[in-house]
């Protein structure tokens, strides 16, 4: 790392009192939407750190999402310690308080925030079945614990989630062509359109007041949960996007990743396959732990739920590239219309399977 940015990056963490000396600063890459480092401290013995600048023109309200943040990892923290567990320092992420004792910092900039790094932990790109089921287990455990945080929490980027909106914004897309993309692409506009109106239906189960929202993670990608060296999982970590959802968010976003059997922007669509045997696993151990509080008609959607995650990627995916690529950062030129065409590949395999999910689902 150059000299002038390690300097500023030393400058930014001096606002941070508990971290100690710092032997070295390592940028991690992973994430496509914050910048991140890990900061490795001189004392062996001491904590290391993850220092991370929040996107703010992604995240337009860093105080709001900090204190969502703060509320959720107090609230777990407390119900671990109820319970009795040890090191709890490996189960909830801390994050370090500034001088004026919030947990983030801004430069004039932009915003900054210190975590606590879990020493001995790794994150995997991929599941077995057999992990599958633990990070299932986990992830309903996660919801369940929020159930009863008492503070309300804000939408960090508001209607994330929400189908009708984000369907809204590639029908503006469309109408704008903006990149003079649409033409080349119109037949798979044509296609994705045609499911538009079942995809929304739980919006409309809302309205009507028979579905809730609660309070979900919204980024359960693989990637987003810490193991231990023996592959025991630890807690959930890119807590951004936890914010009042459907529970659909974390059950089909985990699968859109976890049960695809290619990279999310894979070229050779037959790659692209729904692995059953993730999804049986994940929902075992999903539906174990959240079964305190799931309603019978939450339950009975979630294959729903499968599908419509690989469906609104597609179309998160379809209106950037119709935009011109403002929101993703790309690879190469035609990097959103691929993603695009692979999520709309797992979606349409994931329709496939919807009979042999609601079997399973019903056989609990
Ligand atoms: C973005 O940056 P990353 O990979 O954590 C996006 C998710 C998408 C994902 C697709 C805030 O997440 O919603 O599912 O890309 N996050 C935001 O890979 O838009
Ligand atoms: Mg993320």
């Amino acid at each position: 790392m150059e000299e002038a940015k390690l300097n500023s990056l030393l400058q930014i963490l001096q606002h941070f009192p508990e971290v100690g000396p710092v032997k070295e600063i390592v940028a991690l890459t992973s994430g496509l939407i914050n910048q991140t480092y890990k900061v490795i401290t001189e004392d062996p013995n001491a904590c290391d750190y993850i220092l991370q600048r929040v996107n703010h023109q992604v995240f337009t309200n860093v105080p709001l999402l900090q204190r969502n943040i703060e509320l959720v990892t107090r609230h777990i923290r407390k119900k671990l310690e109820e319970r009795g567990e040890t090191d709890i320092d490996r189960k909830v992420l801390r994050f370090v308080p500034t001088e004026e004792v919030v947990t983030y910092y801004f430069t004039g900039e932009g915003y900054w925030r210190v975590c606590a790094f879990i020493p001995d932990s790794m994150t995997l790109d991929a599941v077995t079945p057999e992990t599958s089921y633990l990070v299932g287990l986990k992830f309903g455990e996660f919801e369940a614990m929020l159930a009863d945080i008492p503070e309300k929490l804000g939408e960090t980027i508001p209607d994330f989630h929400n189908m009708e909106f984000r369907l809204q914004q590639l029908q503006e897309a469309v109408a704008a062509d903006k990149a003079g993309r649409l033409a080349e692409v119109q037949p798979l506009v044509d296609d994705i359109l045609k499911d538009a109106e079942e995809m929304c239906s739980a919006e409309c189960l809302y309205r009507e007041g028979k579905l809730p929202k609660r309070i979900c993670h919204c980024d359960t990608k693989v990637s987003n949960m810490m193991f231990d060296k023996n592959g025991e999982v630890l807690c959930v970590i890119d807590l951004d996007t936890t914010m009042p959802s459907f529970i659909f968010s974390d059950f089909g976003d985990f699968l859109r990743s976890a049960a695809n059997t290619a990279p999310e922007d894979e070229p050779d669509l037959d790659k692209v396959q729904f692995n059953a045997e993730v999804f049986k696993s994940f929902a075992k151990g999903y539906i174990e732990s959240a079964s305190s509080f799931l309603t019978p008609l939450e339950k009975e959607m979630l294959p729903y739920a499968v599908a419509l995650f690989p469906y609104m990627q597609a179309v998160r995916f379809l209106a950037d590239y119709l935009n011109g690529d403002t929101y993703y950062q790309i690879k190469y030129p035609e990097h959103n219309i691929v993603r695009t065409r692979a999520q709309y590949k797992l979606y349409q395999e994931v329709r496939k399977a919807t009979p042999m999910m609601e079997a399973y689902i019903a056989s609990l």
